[in-house]
């Protein structure tokens, strides 16, 4: 579905979008691969990460053709980057993106945007001042098929209105330094963000439950929780997020409609039959379960800068949602208390491209 929207850029390596990678973390270094062995039209140029061991990893998996930098300013001084993909901790993104801003570089910043609702405001007013919107959001579940599928079937109206999402965020065990917190701001924001995407309305209040917890989740934390959402038109969103499961990465998305339902991301991947057995395989992580649509995003990403379109991904407007929604949703989390989120409209600014 996606890959036929996804045009190929016109490009040869001599014009290949140069782009600096912030980053060496998980995504950082996911990245890093996909912009060098699988993306048309760009290539890694720089790669910017204070601990020059740590980039050191980074700087291999492009054959040598980057150069490291110890920070942003001085890769973007350097004028060695056309454009520029955050992936470094949450708390160094406010910092950064304000730089790119002053740049005018395009950037793809992986979420949270910021750490506090402030922060991303911050960020909204100084990208309103520009010319048009230079951040897209890496909320990649826009770019799945299957939630894309959904997305065109909420669009098309053909089974009525859209009336609840029963979505599901499952890990198979809690990652390291995980606290309660994090259920919320690193695992719920994408829910936060695709809850939203899906019904094409605000979410204007979010509840968080605590299920019976899980013994084996380390740490004390509290797994899993139930969030529920509701949007400024009454669609009701309920998710799980369970980052303990034990079993498997899975992420799915239910859909109510007037007329029927629709799912997407059903657990399995596939299903091998040997020796008179059936196997079926499941995920363990994200970066499978989620490759081709963190592949269809960089590739639309760096289409669009390299064709100077508009971006299409997720805006600073919907991250800026998120943060304040994961706010909300950390409160409600300490306070077991509803907690209303106000109904504000993205600024025509951002009504553009394929966020909306
Ligand atoms: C993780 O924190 C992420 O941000 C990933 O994008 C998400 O898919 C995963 O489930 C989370 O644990």
């Amino acid at each position: 579905m996606l890959s036929r929207e996804v045009q190929e850029p016109m490009s040869s390596a001599g014009s290949d979008l140069r782009v600096a990678v912030v980053g060496t973390g998980t995504m950082g270094l996911d990245h890093v691969r996909r912009l060098t062995a699988r993306t048309k039209g760009a290539r890694v140029s720089a790669v910017v990460e204070p601990d020059q061991r740590r980039a050191e990893s980074a700087l291999a998996l492009t054959g040598g053709a980057a150069r490291w930098f110890a920070s942003l300013p001085d890769a973007i001084e350097s004028g060695a980057a056309d454009a520029v993909l955050v992936a470094s901790p949450g708390v160094a993104h406010e910092e950064a993106l304000h730089q790119v801003l002053a740049a005018g570089l395009p950037t793809l910043c992986e979420k949270p945007l910021t750490m506090t609702t402030e922060a991303a405001r911050r960020i909204v007013q100084h990208e309103l001042i520009l010319e048009k919107p230079l951040i897209q959001v890496g909320f990649h579940r826009r770019y799945d098929s299957g939630y894309r599928w959904l997305h065109e079937l909420v669009r098309s109206g053909d089974s009525g209105d859209l009336l609840a999402l029963h979505c599901r965020h499952r890990n198979p065990s809690l990652p390291p330094g995980w606290d309660d917190a994090m259920l919320v701001e690193d695992a719920a924001a994408h829910e936060m963000d695709i809850v939203a995407w899906l019904a094409g309305d605000p979410i204007v209040s979010v509840e968080v439950h605590k299920a019976r917890a899980n013994r084996l989740t380390p740490n004390g934390v509290h797994d899993p929780i139930l969030l529920l959402m509701k949007t400024a038109t009454g669609v009701l969103a309920d998710v799980e997020i369970n980052m303990n499961f034990q079993a498997a990465y899975q992420v799915s998305t239910e859909a109510v409609f007037e007329q029927g339902l629709a799912e997407t991301g059903r657990p399995f991947t596939g299903e091998r039959v040997v020796d008179g057995r059936a196997f079926q395989d499941v995920d363990r992580t994200y970066v499978t379960r989620f490759v081709d649509a963190y592949d269809a995003e960089i590739q639309d990403w760096v289409n669009a800068v390299s064709g100077s379109q508009d971006l299409r991904g997720a805006t600073a407007w919907d991250g800026y949602r998120a943060v304040m929604l994961c706010e909300a949703g950390l409160e409600a989390q300490r306070t077991g208390t509803r907690i209303e989120v106000p109904d504000e409209q993205a600024p025509e600014f951002y009504r553009i491209g394929g966020s909306r």
